[in-house]
């Protein structure tokens, strides 16, 4: 038969470890929609359908145009007669019914609500839900809730930390960590990963990995315990929650495409003061004591530490989007018969771990063109 596909749409690859997705989306009211629509189903726990529509969301993300009418969609993977239904309704009506119900859930607007405080998962929403919480300041104020210390510092310090973080004040808290991870380990390599690598302005947090060519392994195991010291003493360390290494040199990838890497790692929440010349932004309305205004921001940091030889693998790993890499992962076990994490890449048919010193040579090793990480945003 011929092919009948406009030239845009049949080169469309299914993995999007194949596709260029720019932090530029034209197709923003549909991925809006969809994006409520798959968080809804998450907090279902319906993770077959959420999954579809974050693959759909992925897709029209990495289209160079807007879709104008359901034609343009032709040919394209993953969107299904479900999405396209919705498309239809946002095209005809300029907005969905089934998106319109989602957002006056209350259960979802709930959930949505609780999971926004840093702790709290699907788990903890579900309960607060069915004790007949509706509100953060019930829970704050309710004495009999046990709450773990990474949700009690999510409350005390949640304004801050749903407020996003700025590009800027990501530079500001690059040079706090390279400041002080220098001060143990002067060779070290301190890299931005996350929404920040791939050219994100705001982001929920910053992401760092640290690695160093010439550490030995103890200096290497004791760095974050270093680093999260000099902080609380000069006062900056609002929360630590350290992750100790479980890495093995020889452990095989894992096999689940979401699982978590075996690093090093830190959960914190830094105290990072604002620069004297944007100081009157947070100053106090007329009137009131200039002493009241908050000189600082609570601002959500991870810091990851590797082995120098997994720094390529660990930067991949961290620099998602988080569809990008659970396509890799997939597109590795399934075209290639290969098993990638944040660790290591392993080939299934030679029994062999293959090596490498920079993402470029992962992407090598898959057979994938390179895409840079401000083309991963899928
Ligand atoms: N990551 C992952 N799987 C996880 C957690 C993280 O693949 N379960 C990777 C992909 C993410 C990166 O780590 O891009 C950083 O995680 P974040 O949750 O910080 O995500 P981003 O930095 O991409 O976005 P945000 O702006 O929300 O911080
Ligand atoms: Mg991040």
């Amino acid at each position: 038969t011929l092919n009948i596909l406009p030239p845009t749409t049949k080169t469309i690859s299914q993995y999007a470890c194949q596709r260029r997705t720019t932090i530029n989306n034209h197709n923003q009211r549909f991925t809006d929609a969809f994006e409520i629509l798959a968080k809804n189903y998450e907090f279902k726990e319906n993770d077959d359908t959420c999954l579809t529509f974050m693959r759909a969301i992925s897709v029209l993300k990495c289209l160079p145009f807007e879709v104008v009418s359901l034609k343009d969609t032709e040919g394209l993977p993953w969107i299904g007669d479900e999405v396209k239904g919705i498309m239809e309704e946002i095209i005809e009506d300029g907005e969905s019914l089934e998106v319109q119900a989602v957002l006056n859930d209350e259960r979802y607007q709930s959930f949505k609500l609780f999971t926004s405080v840093f702790g709290v998962g699907l788990k903890t929403a579900d309960k607060w839900y069915r004790m007949g919480f509706r509100t953060l300041n019930k829970i704050r104020s309710d004495k009999t809730l046990k709450l773990t210390k990474m949700q009690k510092a999510g409350l005390c310090y949640y304004e801050d930390l749903i407020d996003c973080v700025s590009k800027a004040e990501a530079d500001a808290v690059s040079l706090l960590v390279q400041d002080a991870v220098w001060t143990f380990l002067p060779d070290a390599l301190v890299t931005i990963t996350g929404g920040f690598r791939r050219g994100k302005e705001f982001g929920h947090d910053v992401d760092f990995l640290i690695t160093s060519p010439g550490a030995e392994k103890e200096q290497e195991d004791q760095l974050l315990q270093k680093v999260t010291n000099l902080w609380k003493k000069q006062g900056l360390l609002l929360y630590c929650d350290l992750i100790e290494s479980t890495f093995e040199d020889l452990k095989l990838p894992s096999r689940k495409i979401d699982a978590l890497d075996h690093f090093q790692k830190c959960f914190l929440i830094l105290k990072l003061y604002h620069h004297k010349e944007d100081k009157r932004k947070w100053e106090m309305p007329t009137g009131s004591n200039e002493s009241e205004a908050k000189s600082w921001k609570a601002i959500r940091v991870d810091l990851v530490v590797c082995p120098y030889d997994r720094y390529a693998f660990a930067l991949l790993g961290w620099s998602g989007s988080r569809q990008f890499e659970r396509d890799l992962r997939r597109y590795a076990i399934h075209e290639k018969k290969m098993m990638l994490d944040n660790h290591a890449l392993y080939d299934k048919t030679k029994k062999i771990f293959l090596k490498a010193k920079s993402e470029e040579e992962i992407f090598a090793h898959l057979g994938l063109e390179y895409i840079q990480p401000s083309e991963r945003n899928a």
